[in-house]
């Protein structure tokens, strides 16, 4: 793969108003560039300032002269920057005309505008972070609650890299002892070797499968979990996702039907992102529209990870609700018994309940709601009071090269226990360390990294 050569620019900062906006360079002629377009308050231009110095200036447009805004810039010097190129960052006034003004004279100056995550990367390329690194940035960037940012901080700040670089160094070690047998075919392999071998892939294997495991629960602070709340018509779901949210967001009335398409919202538990859908009530009898909201619901239901069933706890069980439990069988979900204010009609020894864990609330009432969410955190998180302090996967990219890899080690070991060649055995170690050096970034394609980069936002 080749190096970077050229300078690319980008706009940093959201688009829209702020109070400052960031145009940021990074290549050979990073500040060559900047500095035709930057008149400096004080004597220095940029390419005789100090690395980590800030300087204060204006923007001019070297075709009129024109002054286009009032700027503060600072520069940093290879290889002690974001890419380990030089780069320049242009801090100007927040308005989108300053910032793409400034973004077009120095392109017109001879930059390149930047492709989406191209800055990292270079810090990539250039070998200054890993792979994993390289993706955390853009988890951090999205995060949604502290405990997701903590996961990115820590894949950041190298944790996963480091533990997979050293496990892909063990394979490596089993790799060459076995191949020192192939290499010398007059010296018998000893069953005592053979037996260290197959200890070792398999200690590997299991680690790899401890990692790969970690993605059920930890994934969910990365991707959100997906809750969609379901029920017939009236029984509370909007008021629900109301009392969830502490806002009134879905409308919520007496008449039936009232939510017609899907709604989504997100929700903080514990620190647990949450995506929650509320959905058109699921009854039998319905016309054209609500059919087409009801089809929607269903399907908000089967791409969730999660659901709420709401029943109407004041009015006996209906022929609706029975269809509703008995869609969300085979779903992870909790059953929520509304209206817990008025008087029961349904009791929990009732048959379908004993199989579910169920909750009574008053959504009206804000009754019973943290108590719900808890239950949606420890039936979602079982395992992750013990996983978080180690090491987790959130990507499914990551677990996937995982579960390739620890499937590479599985056959390893049959082939050995199976007394074949150990030119198979170790065939199949080095697939299994490519596969967690492509996680890594330590062996990578074009492909693999068109595939990340291209989800990263401009600029970063
Ligand atoms: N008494 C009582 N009424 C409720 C409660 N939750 C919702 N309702 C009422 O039930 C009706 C239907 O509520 P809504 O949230 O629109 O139900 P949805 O059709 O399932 O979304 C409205 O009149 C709500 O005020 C509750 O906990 N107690
Ligand atoms: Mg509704």
């Amino acid at each position: 793969m080749n190096l970077p050569d050229d300078t690319i620019a980008a706009i940093s900062t959201p688009v829209g108003q702020g109070g400052i906006g960031i145009v940021r360079l990074s290549g050979p002629r990073a500040s060559e560039i900047a500095d035709k377009v930057f008149r400096p308050g004080g004597r220095k231009g940029l390419a005789k300032a100090k690395t980590f110095s800030m300087m204060y200036g204006h923007v001019v447009d070297p075709a009129s002269g024109r002054e286009i805004d009032e700027v503060l810039v600072t520069v940093m010097r290879s290889p002690r920057s974001y890419t380990k190129e030089d780069v320049v960052e242009i801090n100007c006034h927040g308005g989108m005309v300053a910032v793409r003004g400034l973004l077009a004279l120095l392109l017109s100056e001879g930059a390149r505008l930047a492709e989406p995550g191209e800055f990292t990367k270079r810090a990539f390329l250039n070998g200054r972070i890993s792979l994993t690194q390289a993706e955390a940035v853009m988890d951090l960037i999205s995060a949604r609650t502290r405990e997701s940012m903590k996961l990115a901080v820590d894949q950041l700040k190298g944790r996963l890299s480091e533990k997979l670089g050293s496990l892909r160094e063990s394979l490596i070690e089993v790799c060459a002892h076995a191949e020192a047998y192939i290499d010398f075919p007059e010296e018998e392999i000893e069953t005592k070797t053979c037996e260290e071998l197959i200890a070792r892939t398999g200690e590997i294997k299991a680690e790899l499968e401890g990692l790969s495991k970690t993605f059920e629960e930890a994934r969910f602070f990365r991707e959100g979990l997906s809750i969609a709340i379901v029920g017939r018509p009236n029984v509370g779901k909007s008021s629900l996702l109301n009392a969830l949210l502490k806002k009134d967001r879905a409308i919520v009335t007496e008449i039936p039907g009232t939510t017609r398409d899907t709604i989504e919202e997100y929700l903080n538990i514990q620190g647990l992102p949450v995506r929650i859908v509320d959905t058109a009530g699921i009854r039998h009898s319905a016309e054209a529209v609500e059919r087409e909201g009801i089809r929607r619901s269903l399907d908000a239901l089967q791409s969730a990870d999660y659901a709420i069933a709401v029943l109407d706890g004041s009015e006996p069980l209906h022929a609706d609700d029975m269809e509703i439990l008995e869609i969300i069988k085979s779903k992870a979900a909790v059953i929520a018994i509304n209206k817990s204010d008025l008087a029961p009609q349904i009791s929990p020894d009732e048959v379908f309940l004993q199989a579910r864990p169920y909750i009574r609330l008053s959504a009206l009432r804000g009754e019973g709601i943290e108590e719900l969410k808890s239950m949606i955190f420890r039936a979602n998180l079982k395992d992750w009071e013990e996983e978080r302090e180690g090491v987790v996967v959130t990507n499914i990219r990551h677990k996937q090269a995982l579960d390739l890899a620890a499937a590479a080690l599985g056959r390893a070991a049959k082939i050995l226990a199976e007394n074949r060649p150990l030119e198979i055995f170790s065939i199949e170690l080095r697939d299994a360390a490519d596969s967690i050096g492509e996680i890594t970034g330590a062996i990578t394609t074009d492909d693999i990294l068109n595939r990340i980069f291209d989800d990263f936002c401009i600029g970063k």
